[in-house]
C-alpha cells in the first residue's frame, strides 16, 4: 500500500487553482493592465478567491472534506472555462440574465465548436491532479481543531477584504459603476464577479415592484429640455405612405468596406449603393450583450439596450412605445423576417410587447441542406424567399430583415466564395471577408430581385450593421489588415462604427459624416414618414436634422462626440486619436445619466405611467 502523505489538501488545491487562474487572467482574457496596483490585484485575487472556496472543506467531517474538495475544484473549472469560451465570442464575460437565455445557448451550435481548442485540456490538469493527490492524502493531517479552522476561514476572508480594498482604491465606485464588465473581472475576478452579478440580478428584479409615476417625469423633463428635431427635418414626409425596409446587417462593421483583396473589392455592391444613397460614414452600434436583439431593440425604441443581458430577454413583458406599434395607427402591416427559430432572443415574445404583426421564423421559408451555410438558411436563398412575403403584406408595410450568413465563425463553402480570404494571423478575420462579400452579393441579388417585383419604387430601405463582427481578440490581425502599428483603444471605439445606408429611390446620394447611432433611427424613420411625435421619450435625434445631439453614447460608457473620443477613463481628439487633457467631462456626466435613466426606464417599466402622443405632420 502506498504511503499516504500528511498534505493539507484544501491548501494544495488553493495553490495550483491560485495559479490556474491567475495564468488565465493575465495571458487568456486580454484583461488591460495599466499599472503596477493593477497587477498586484490581479495576483492576490485568485489566491485569495481560491482559498476562500476551499477552506470550506476544513469544515467538513475528513472523508467528506476530499469531496467537497474535488467537487469544487472541477464546478470552479468548468465556471472559468464557460467563461473563457463566451469570452472567446464576445471579449466579455457571462451574466446571469445570459445564462438563462438557454434557448440561444443551445442553437449556438457550430459557433461552439469554433471556440473550443485542443490545449483547453490544460485547464483540467489540477482538477485531475487534485483527484489524484486525494487518493493518497493522509487525514489526520486535515485541520481538525476549532481554532485553526477558525483562523484559515479568518484569512480567506481577510485576504478577500484586502483584495476588495486595493480593488476601490484603484477604481472607486468599482461597485456602482457597472458599466464595464472587464474593471470587474480584473479587479474581484470571475467568481466574486458572479456573485456580485446575482445580486444585482434580484435588484434589478425588485425595482419595477417599487417604482412608481415620478421618475419618468424627470426623465420627460430632461428630454425636453435637449435638442428635438421635429418637423425641421431635411427628408422630413418624403416617404409617407412609403414602405420601410430594413435590412439588418449582420455582423458588418463600417472598416471593410472600400477596401479590397488581392485587388478585388469585399463590398462591391455596397460601395456603388454609396452613390446613390444617403451613407453615413460615422454610424455606430450601441448593442451590449444582447448583440443582434439589441441592436433591434434600439431601432425600434430609441432606448439603449441593458449593460447587462439582452433587454429582449430580461423585459419583453415591458410597456414600450416602438414603431411598430406607433405606425399601425397609421396603417402600416410590420413584419419581421429572419430564418432562424423563432424563439433566439426570444423574438416571438418580445416582438408581440413592440406590436409587430407578423413573423416569418424559419418555419416559414424552405431550408435544407444545399441552401443552408453556417447557422442556416443563406442569405441569397433567404432574400429570394422573402420577396414573395414581402409582396403578400398589405401596403404601405415596415419590413425588418435580419441577415445570418455573415455571423461568427465566419464559414463559407469553398466553391461559394467569391473573393480571397485574407493572409492574417486570425483565421476569424481572414474568413470574414469572405462571408462579408457573400452578404454583400445577397443585398444586390434582392435589389435586383425587388425592382423586377415592383416593390421597390414604393419603398425606402435602410441597411444598417447590427455589432461588430471582429472582436478585440483580433487586434493583431485587423491592425495588420488595416495598415496600423497596434489598436489603441481610440481604435477600438472608432471600430464599432457600422454602416448605414437609407436608400430613398430617386433621391441622390450624399455621404453624411456626422456622428450618429442606432438610437437614431427611431425618429429619423418617423419623420420621413411624415409622423410627428409630440409626446415620446427617445434618447436619439432625427438624423436629417440640423439640430441634433451633441454625442452618441456607447453602451459601456465610452462615447463619441463632434470633437471628442472617450473611452476607458481617456479623452481624445476625434480627428487625430490624440489624447486629451479635458473636453470630455461635461458630456461624460450627461451619457451617464442618460445610460442610468433608459436602465429606470426599462428595469421599472416606465413607460407604463407615460401617455405618448403622435399624429400625422401638418403639410407644408
Ligand atoms: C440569430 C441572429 C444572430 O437569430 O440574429 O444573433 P447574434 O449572435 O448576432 O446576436
Ligand atoms: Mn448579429
Amino acid at each position: 500500500m502506498p504511503q499516504k502523505r500528511n498534505l493539507p489538501l484544501y491548501l494544495v488545491a488553493s495553490v495550483l487553482f491560485g495559479i490556474k487562474s491567475y495564468i488565465l487572467y493575465r495571458f487568456v482574457f486580454k484583461l488591460s493592465m495599466e499599472n503596477g496596483l493593477q497587477e498586484l490585484i490581479l495576483l492576490i485575487n485568485p489566491f485569495a478567491t481560491a482559498l476562500l472556496f476551499f477552506m470550506f472543506a476544513v469544515w467538513f467531517k475528513p472523508e467528506k472534506q476530499v469531496k467537497y474538495i474535488r467537487r469544487i475544484s472541477l464546478v470552479l473549472t468548468l465556471i472559468l472555462y464557460f467563461n473563457l469560451l463566451f469570452y472567446r465570442n464576445f471579449t466579455d464575460f457571462l451574466t446571469f440574465p445570459l445564462l438563462f437565455q438557454s434557448s440561444n445557448m443551445s442553437d449556438l451550435g457550430s459557433s461552439i465548436m469554433g471556440l473550443i481548442h485542443g490545449p483547453d485540456l490544460l485547464l483540467f490538469v489540477d482538477v485531475v491532479l487534485v483527484y489524484y493527490l486525494s487518493k493518497r492524502v493522509n487525514w489526520s493531517a486535515q485541520p481538525m481543531f476549532r481554532q485553526t479552522r477558525t483562523a484559515i476561514t479568518g484569512l480567506a476572508f481577510a485576504l478577500l477584504m484586502v483584495n476588495v480594498a486595493l480593488a476601490e482604491t484603484e477604481r472607486p465606485m468599482l461597485f456602482t459603476r457597472t458599466f464595464d464588465r472587464e474593471y470587474l473581472v480584473k479587479n474581484i475576478g470571475v467568481f466574486n464577479y458572479h456573485i456580485y452579478d446575482a445580486v444585482l440580478q434580484s435588484k434589478s428584479k425588485t425595482q419595477r415592484v417599487f417604482a412608481d409615476g415620478s421618475e419618468i417625469q424627470e426623465i420627460d423633463q430632461y428630454i425636453d429640455n435637449q435638442a428635438s428635431a421635429d418637423g425641421e427635418s431635411e427628408l422630413a414626409g418624403v416617404a409617407k405612405d412609403k414602405n420601410v425596409i430594413y435590412i439588418s446587417a449582420e455582423s458588418l462593421q463600417t472598416f471593410v468596406l472600400g477596401k479590397e483583396v488581392n485587388g478585388k473589392e469585399i463590398t462591391p455592391f455596397l460601395n456603388d449603393l454609396m452613390k446613390d444613397s444617403y451613407y453615413f460614414e460615422n454610424f455606430y452600434h450601441q448593442t451590449g450583450q444582447g448583440k443582434t436583439s439589441d441592436s433591434e431593440f434600439i431601432i425600434e425604441n430609441s432606448l439603449y439596450p441593458l449593460s447587462r443581458g439582452s433587454v429582449f430577454f430580461t423585459n419583453a413583458q415591458n410597456e414600450y412605445n416602438a414603431v411598430p406599434e406607433i405606425l399601425s395607427e397609421y396603417g402600416y402591416t410590420s413584419a419581421v423576417l429572419h430564418a432562424n427559430n423563432g424563439s433566439f432572443w426570444n423574438r416571438n415574445v418580445m416582438y408581440e410587447s413592440l406590436g409587430y404583426d407578423e413573423f416569418f421564423t424559419e418555419d416559414a421559408y424552405t431550408v435544407n441542406e444545399e441552401n443552408s451555410i453556417g447557422w442556416g438558411l443563406d442569405d441569397k436563398a433567404f432574400f429570394d424567399q422573402s420577396v414573395d412575403k414581402l409582396k403578400q403584406l398589405e401596403e404601405p408595410y415596415y419590413a425588418k430583415l435580419i441577415t445570418l450568413t455573415n455571423h461568427f465563425p465566419f464559414e463559407m463553402p469553398e466553391e461559394q466564395k467569391s473573393i480571397d480570404e485574407l493572409q492574417t494571423g486570425s483565421e476569424t478575420l481572414n474568413n470574414y471577408v469572405t462571408t462579408v462579400r457573400y452578404m454583400d452579393e445577397a443585398i444586390q441579388q434582392f435589389f435586383e430581385k425587388l425592382k423586377e417585383s415592383g416593390e421597390y419604387e414604393d419603398s425606402v430601405i435602410v441597411i444598417y450593421g447590427d455589432h461588430y463582427g471582429i472582436s478585440e481578440n483580433h487586434d493583431t490581425a485587423t491592425a495588420e489588415f488595416l495598415g496600423k502599428e497596434t489598436i489603441t483603444p481610440y481604435d477600438h471605439v472608432q471600430l464599432q462604427r457600422v454602416p448605414l445606408f437609407v436608400h430613398v429611390p430617386g433621391h441622390d446620394g450624399e455621404v453624411k459624416s456626422e456622428v450618429s447611432g442606432q438610437i437614431d433611427l427611431k425618429p429619423t424613420v418617423l419623420s420621413m414618414l411624415g409622423v410627428q411625435n409630440n409626446e415620446d421619450i427617445t434618447f436619439g435625434t432625427d438624423l436629417f436634422s440640423e439640430d441634433r445631439k451633441e454625442f452618441i453614447a456607447l453602451r459601456n460608457g465610452s462615447f463619441v462626440s463632434k470633437d471628442h473620443v472617450y473611452t476607458g477613463g481617456t479623452c481624445y481628439d476625434r480627428e487625430t486619436g490624440e489624447v486629451v487633457a479635458e473636453g470630455c467631462q461635461p458630456i461624460k456626466e450627461k451619457v451617464e445619466q442618460e445610460l442610468n435613466y433608459s436602465d429606470s426606464i426599462i428595469y421599472g417599466d416606465l413607460f407604463r405611467f407615460f401617455q405618448f402622443e403622435h399624429e400625422e405632420m401638418p403639410k407644408e
